[in-house]
């Protein structure tokens, strides 16, 4: 029993485990060794100290880790619809040669995304914010358009309200990951193509969406699934903002400068023209700033 007990502990201090799987480990270790197994005083202290550890990793059922198997696989959490974004790499930021590209989007850099994630396949709307916050305090009313007239540090109220209800950790996407997302394998403009009218295809801009939000996920989506990346609203991230970030950026999982005066937010919006829509274009405001243009999209830790 022991032995057994050292072996767990091993498995306990691999940091490359999930809690989920440490908890598996210790529960196969109880019942490998039951109370009705003759033992001596050290087994019982043994198994009580197994005890301890399984209670140690013992997580509730929605915070448990839940990973997709393939690339755009739908799932809903909480009443909110995701899709499961694949770990992979990516090109981030734009080539010179992109048309009407603005500088914060060079150097143009590999970035890897280690783990896979759930990102909402639409923006959150008006009834997923009321839901949860009580409250709507949209410019533009309509239960399916996205919330929009909210800080960053609205957005991340919501996340955290969002995940104190369910268990499980809801949080605003990381800029890399939301342009990762965006993209879907695409190095084009848009992920549907170069020119502003397969922009339109995508989504809602200036030139089409007659000054106001629409309903989400009227649009064409992304290979992954994604609706509205391109435009209806902008959405936060929740990197600081750093101009010349990409410069010096960690080619694995960035998440933003350390520290800094505004957010990021990403994909443009239906007050803006074209080249704001961009993959790869980058905006931001100070955290307490609030626009009828600027809302979230919410994603979901797998571990
Ligand atoms: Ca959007």
């Amino acid at each position: 029993m022991q032995a057994a007990f050292n072996r767990a502990m091993q498995y306990d201090e691999n940091d490359l485990m999930e809690a989920a799987e440490k908890l598996e480990v210790w529960r196969s270790f109880l019942k490998a060794f039951p109370e009705s197994n003759p033992y001596s005083k050290d087994d019982d202290q043994l198994r009580r100290q197994a005890e301890e550890r399984l209670e140690h990793w013992q997580v509730p059922e929605s915070f448990k880790v839940v990973q997709g198997s393939k690339p755009g696989e739908e799932r809903t959490f909480d009443g909110i619809k995701f899709v499961w974004i694949p770990p992979g790499e990516f090109w981030m930021g734009s080539p010179k040669s992109e048309k009407k590209r603005f500088n914060n989007e060079g150097p143009l850099h590999t970035v890897r995304i280690a783990k896979g994630f759930w990102l909402g396949k639409f923006e959150v709307t008006q009834a997923e914010y009321e839901r949860v916050m009580g409250k709507n305090p949209s410019h533009f009313k309509g239960s399916s358009h996205p919330v929009e007239s909210l800080s960053w540090n609205d957005a991340v109220e919501f996340c955290g309200k969002l995940s104190g209800q369910s268990g499980a950790i809801y949080r605003l996407p990381t800029e890399a990951e939301w342009e990762y997302a965006c993209r879907a394998g695409t190095t084009t403009r848009f992920n549907t193509g170069d020119s502003d009218s397969e922009l339109g295809r995508a989504g809602w801009y200036a030139g089409n969406s007659r000054r106001k939000t629409h309903d989400v996920g009227q649009k064409a989506p992304n290979a992954w699934g994604l609706f509205d990346m391109h435009g209806n609203v902008w959405e936060w991230c929740s990197d600081w903002y750093g101009e010349d970030y990409y410069g010096s950026s960690p080619g694995v999982d960035p998440t933003g400068p350390g520290s800094g005066s505004r957010r990021v937010i990403r994909g443009g919006s239906w007050y803006n023209l074209a080249r704001y829509c961009r993959s790869a274009a980058r905006y931001r405001y100070d955290p307490r700033y609030r626009y009828f243009n600027i809302g979230l999209r919410v994603a979901r830790s797998s571990n």
